[in-house]
């Protein structure tokens, strides 16, 4: 109908993106036979079919499992440039994009090899990106210390920080010295909070990380007194509801909280997290909530300029893309 064509037309931002997540299952099986990497799948079909998951657990298994073909610069550039495409076909002017350098180095994959290949592509491709690092919370603020070191020499390619993985049990505050750290080198910080975790999570990574937005959020609601300071202070939630159905964050779109978040005047904007795994890009994300829930052309418009109004753009730009 005619709000489905507008919502799949109008100009957008993303701004939580995974690029491991969009790793899509053929080339997953193309980047293992060209670097000698074995899988423990038989086929695109078998390994399509393991994309059943109870909760972020059971995914992060899987990512990382799927992550493991990635060993050369240009699997890197291959990856992301075929992200660029897929988001630059769904209107996608602007991607902020995630990338986890310690799912790399850890299997004696080069720094340089990962943040080399990704920028590169994002150089050579149809829309404007940038990137944004992220540390792994179910290890340890030494080992993001060393990573965060390692990147350094690569510091002009990396415009923010975050914080992904696990969430339950690695609270915010375990990564308060790094992240401290990172705003003296003048990063941009984010970190993933109150997806599986609680309110509380929100307010640590607020008050303790000095975050400029939360990585989905959604669980805000829980706490009225933190959805109103949220709305105060203009943070932006990157929201993603396919990811928040596929690990049952909520039973069935139907049940997602996007128009209780909306309503109470949140920055809010959709994402496609890990589209590769969960069921489709941006426009099929958008597609998914508006053909659920009772969405209006109004919060369409809202949605894509909170997208660039909370993207790490300058003035100019945004100005550009509103
Ligand atoms: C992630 Cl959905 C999600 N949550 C936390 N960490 C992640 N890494 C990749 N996708
Ligand atoms: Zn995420």
């Amino acid at each position: 109908d005619a709000l489905r064509t507008i919502v799949q037309q109008m100009p957008k931002a993303e701004l939580h993106i995974h690029i491991e997540g969009s790793l899509e299952p053929e080339l997953i099986f193309a980047l293992a036979q060209r670097n000698g990497v074995s899988l423990p799948y038989e086929s695109v079909a078998q390994l399509r079919q393991a994309y059943d998951f109870a909760d972020l657990q059971s995914f992060l298994d899987i990512y990382y499992a799927g992550a493991s073909v990635l060993r050369e610069e240009r699997d890197f550039y291959d990856m992301t440039m075929a992200y660029l495409r897929r988001a630059h076909a769904d209107n996608v002017r602007h991607a902020e994009i995630f990338f986890d350098p310690q799912t790399h180095t850890a299997r004696g994959v080069p720094m340089a090899a990962v943040v080399g290949g990704i920028f590169r592509a994002c150089q050579d491709g149809p829309i404007s990106a940038s990137l944004i690092m992220c540390f792994l919370r179910h290890l340890s603020e030494e080992e993001a210390i060393a990573t965060l070191e390692e990147a350094l020499p690569f510091r002009d390619k990396i415009i923010g920080v975050g914080l992904d993985s696990s969430e339950r049990g690695h609270p915010p505050e375990k990564f308060m010295r790094v992240f401290r750290r990172c705003k003296e080198l003048g990063f941009h910080l984010v970190a993933h909070a109150g997806e599986e975790g609680p309110p509380a999570y929100i307010e640590t990574a607020l008050d303790l990380l000095e975050v400029e937005r939360i990585d989905h959020g959604v669980r805000c609601l829980e706490d009225p007194r933190l959805t109103e300071r949220l709305a105060r202070e203009r943070i932006a939630l990157t929201v993603c509801p396919l990811s928040n159905v596929k690990l049952r964050v909520f039973p069935d779109m139907a049940a997602h909280n996007l128009p209780a978040l909306l309503a109470a005047g949140l920055r809010v904007t959709i994402n496609s997290d890990d589209p590769a795994y969960f069921g489709g890009y941006l426009n099929d994300n958008f597609e998914a909530a508006f053909a659920a829930l009772p969405l209006t052309l109004a919060h369409a418009e809202a949605l894509a300029r909170n997208s660039f109004g909370a993207a790490f753009l300058g003035a100019a730009a945004k100005r550009a893309h509103l």
